[in-house]
């Protein structure tokens, strides 16, 4: 099998090492180093360049190095017959778990008001609530966010979760659907943004979800910069409603030097890198993909493209 991989973030010297250590016949070319397109029968890609898949007549699948597949899915050249397979593995589910702990255990015990007073020399304390006192919310309840809620929950944080469908997460209060957002946002004092970026989740991040949530609750969005509406997150910081976000994801990568984000008092910002996919843990699950391509067996983890992921 021959195997096209693109990414301008990914080492593609430690995904051919890896790969090849667990495939050994398996056939690994870096863009733009593919040879002849028709021998390509499978692509391995992070933001490929637009129409770049179209190039390769034999193509079987395309596997992405990323769980969010949406910057892919608004390529209208993508084929469209071709399997999408997302990253599922647990480097990257981990690190979304150590993010957002962290990122929530922050806002929970006010580590930015003390970053404040450290710089002005101020001995200021005040005692936070226990844990259990706490309420978090997840939106998204799959891969990550599932793990992320039963993360929280065994730090003794009350957590709800909200998804699409109705699910049930062993210690996880689960709303789900339209009708279950209002009463999950009414209950929650740090969100947390784990959806995948889609028509029915664009811009959801807004004044009027805002406005939703308790007075002072915190927001961390570790999904898409495309959740998030900018200025209306800025505006309910600067009102008082809410005490701080922390963002790991924007519209614009990397986030432009002048965008208010940057300076704002209440942001911590983090140049998307919540979690990344570690190719030594990850290249089982491609090498499987690629087993089940020479096979012609279902593939796992594909991207349902009727509801973008
Ligand atoms: P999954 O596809 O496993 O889970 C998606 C979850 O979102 C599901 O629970 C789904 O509901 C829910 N959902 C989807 N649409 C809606 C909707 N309209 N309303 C309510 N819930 C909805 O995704 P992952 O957990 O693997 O990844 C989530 C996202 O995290 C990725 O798409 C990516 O954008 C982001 N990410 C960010 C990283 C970073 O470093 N910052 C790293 C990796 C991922 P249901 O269960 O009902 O289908
Ligand atoms: C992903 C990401 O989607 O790294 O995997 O953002």
């Amino acid at each position: 099998v021959a195997l096209m991989f693109y990414s301008n973030d990914d080492p593609a010297d430690r995904w051919r090492r890896a790969l090849t250590d667990l495939m050994p016949d398996l056939d690994f070319r870096v863009w733009p180093d593919v040879g002849d397109p028709n021998e390509i029968d499978v692509a391995l890609v992070w933001k490929p360049p637009r129409g770049e898949l179209r190039r390769y007549p034999n193509l079987k699948a395309i596997l992405s190095l990323a769980a969010g597949v949406d910057a892919m899915l608004r390529d209208d050249s993508l084929p469209d017959h071709l399997p999408i397979v997302r990253m599922v593995d647990p480097s990257l589910t981990d690190g979304m778990v150590e993010y957002v702990l962290l990122a929530v255990l922050r806002h929970h015990r006010m580590f930015d008001h003390y970053e404040r007073m450290h710089r002005e020399a101020r001995w200021d304390y005040v005692f936070p609530p226990q844990a259990a006192e706490r309420r978090v919310g997840v939106m998204g309840l799959g891969v990550l966010g599932g793990e992320v809620a039963r993360a929280l929950a065994a730090h003794r944080f009350p957590v709800a979760g909200w998804s699409r469908g109705p699910k049930t997460v062993a210690g996880v209060e689960c709303f789900h659907g339209g009708d279950g957002l209002r009463s999950f946002l009414a209950r929650t004092e740090i969100l947390v943004c784990l959806l995948p970026l889609t028509a029915e989740t664009a811009d959801i991040l807004n004044a009027d979800l805002f406005a939703r949530l308790p007075r002072g609750a915190a927001v961390v969005n570790v999904a898409r910069g495309g959740h998030l509406v900018d200025a209306d997150l800025i505006a309910a910081l600067d009102s008082g409603h809410l005490s701080g976000a922390t963002l790991d994801v924007f519209r614009e990568e990397p986030l432009p030097p002048d965008h208010p984000f940057w300076r704002h008092p209440k942001i911590l910002v983090t140049p998307h890198v919540a979690s990344y996919t570690v190719p030594e843990s990850a290249a089982a699950g491609v090498v499987e993909s690629v087993r089940r391509v020479r096979a012609g067996e279902p593939l796992l983890n594909v991207v349902d493209r009727g509801s973008g992921y």
